[in-house]
């Protein structure tokens, strides 16, 4: 996203936030209200497409959908970039924040039904990881890989778009334990199962390798404007 559609967001949220209204519904979430929600339905974003996905409902706070988590102490931290690449390196949490740092609006959507917008960010964009790695000409799919065994994969050439990144900071603090703290993957335009939590890897591979959800059900390629939410 460039710098303006950011400010735009930015000023947007600022003037629309007090007319935000819990109500409860549906069951489990907190959404914006009934007037809010058929106004947000009408906008596109700055590539065309309508900014909430069909069949999505805008909530008001990010939820905590569960998994199992890893240690949430930065300094057990522990990043390893590997597998179809030059050069594989393992890092720790101080030298993860030597990168770049990049903040990062985004919305993020999940399967289960609820989007929430302009998610605040920061961290490092898997685009600079990779290119330290240096994937190997046969290199195609990164597998994100995240504390005990949950894993999940997106097509290399997606991994390296500018707006995918490791993130250890949300709305300013410090990503939440439940929300995939210390460092978890945000994959904004996927279904957020993509978006790994608790990230231990980065493995390159030649050939796709669906992941936790993608072998349970869930479609690999997971688009919410075309509603991929189940594999058949
Ligand atoms: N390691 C790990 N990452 C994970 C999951 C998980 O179970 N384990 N669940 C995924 C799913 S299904 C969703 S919807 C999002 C939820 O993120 P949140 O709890 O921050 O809302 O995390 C994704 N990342
Ligand atoms: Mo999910």
């Amino acid at each position: 996203m460039n710098e303006d559609a950011r400010l735009s967001r930015r000023e947007f949220l600022a003037v629309t936030a007090g007319t935000m209204v819990a109500i409860g519904l549906p069951g489990l979430f907190a959404t914006v209200g009934e007037a809010r929600q058929t106004e947000l339905a009408a906008q596109l974003r700055p590539d065309g497409r309508p900014r909430v996905p069909p069949g999505q409902t805008v909530i008001e706070r990010i939820e905590d959908m569960g998994g199992r988590p890893g240690s949430l102490r930065p300094e057990d931290f522990r990043l390893h970039v590997h597998g179809a690449v030059e050069t594989p390196f393992n890092i720790d949490f101080r030298e993860f924040m030597e990168f770049g740092q990049q903040d990062f609006i985004c919305d993020v959507h999940c399967v289960t039904g609820w989007t929430l917008l302009d998610a605040t960010w920061r961290g490092v964009p898997l685009s600079v990881l990779v290119d330290r790695a240096r994937p190997s000409a046969d290199g195609r799919f990164m597998v994100i890989q995240a504390a005990h065994g949950y894993t999940t994969s997106i097509p290399l050439d997606e991994a390296r778009k500018p707006d995918v990144f490791l993130a250890h900071t949300l709305f300013g603090a410090p990503l939440p334990g439940p929300n995939g703290g210390p460092v978890r993957a945000v994959v904004p335009d996927r279904y957020f199962y993509k978006s790994a939590k608790w990230v231990e890897g980065l493995k390159i591979v030649s050939r796709d390798e669906p992941g936790y959800w993608e072998t349970r059900g869930y479609s690999n390629s997971a688009d919410p404007w075309k509603e991929e939410r189940y594999s058949r």
